[in-house]
């Protein structure tokens, strides 16, 4: 049974004190909005509905958690970079999405969702390099791979591979990527044996060939 299967909806915190009490591992899913952040989270739960999933990019403007069967937490964050968000509320989110990522104890390690025909936008390096200062792993998932072709899909991972390894950015230490699709459920093995060591699980056995 993969790892994420039966995650539910447990809690939506708009506010620091809205938060679970820190206690069991949680991994978050941050992006620019409309990256597909929800998509990933459902195609790993292998749930239609259960992160909220918008045709209007910026309108999951809270934090929300799913608990796993076994222990632990996903985290569905607002996205980033969307210019049409009204300034106080933008102000108020970022505000506590800025402190969730840098002072959350519980948060053991972020998965960066990026667009996989664009990807390492500007936005998203500034991301980066400031969650670097909390020394905790990132794994990128480049999704809609099913929008490329095979070979725009090796030329992406290559080229993120080449960014990954720039000496001119602050990356985090602990950074892979992978490509990843949610409508075509591609890459969700990849992800959860990246993942499940942060939450203290064991990593799913690989399936035979
Ligand atoms: N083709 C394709 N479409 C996807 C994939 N993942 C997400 N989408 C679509 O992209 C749009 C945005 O997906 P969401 O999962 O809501 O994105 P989000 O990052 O959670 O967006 P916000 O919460 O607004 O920041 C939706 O129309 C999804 O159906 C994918 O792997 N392939
Ligand atoms: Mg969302």
């Amino acid at each position: 049974m993969p790892l994420f299967h039966h995650a539910r909806y447990v809690l939506t915190a708009a506010r620091w004190d809205q938060l679970p009490a820190d206690g069991q591992p949680e991994v978050a899913f941050a992006g620019r909005s409309n990256a597909g952040k929800s998509s990933a989270i459902n195609a790993l739960a292998n749930h239609t509905r259960l992160a909220f999933v918008s045709k209007t990019p910026g309108r999951t403007q809270q934090i929300n958690f799913f608990a796993l069967r076994e222990s632990g937490f996903l985290v569905d964050l607002p996205g980033y970079g969307f210019a049409k968000v009204p300034q106080p509320i933008k102000e108020s989110w970022e505000g506590f999405l800025g402190r969730y990522l840098m002072e959350r104890s519980a948060l053991a390690g972020l998965v960066v969702v990026m667009d996989s025909r664009h990807p390492f936008t500007a936005l998203d390096v500034q991301l980066l390099e400031w969650f670097a200062l909390t020394g905790k792993p990132v794994h990128v998932l480049l999704t809609k791979a099913d929008k490329l072709t095979q070979s725009e899909r090796q030329r992406a991972l290559a080229q993120v591979e080449m960014t990954i390894n720039r000496p001119d950015l602050h990356l985090p230490e602990t950074l892979s990527a992978q490509l990843f699709s949610a409508s075509r459920k591609q890459g969700l093995e990849q992800a959860e044996s990246v993942v499940a060591p942060w939450l203290g699980l064991a990593a799913p056995q690989n399936k035979g060939p």
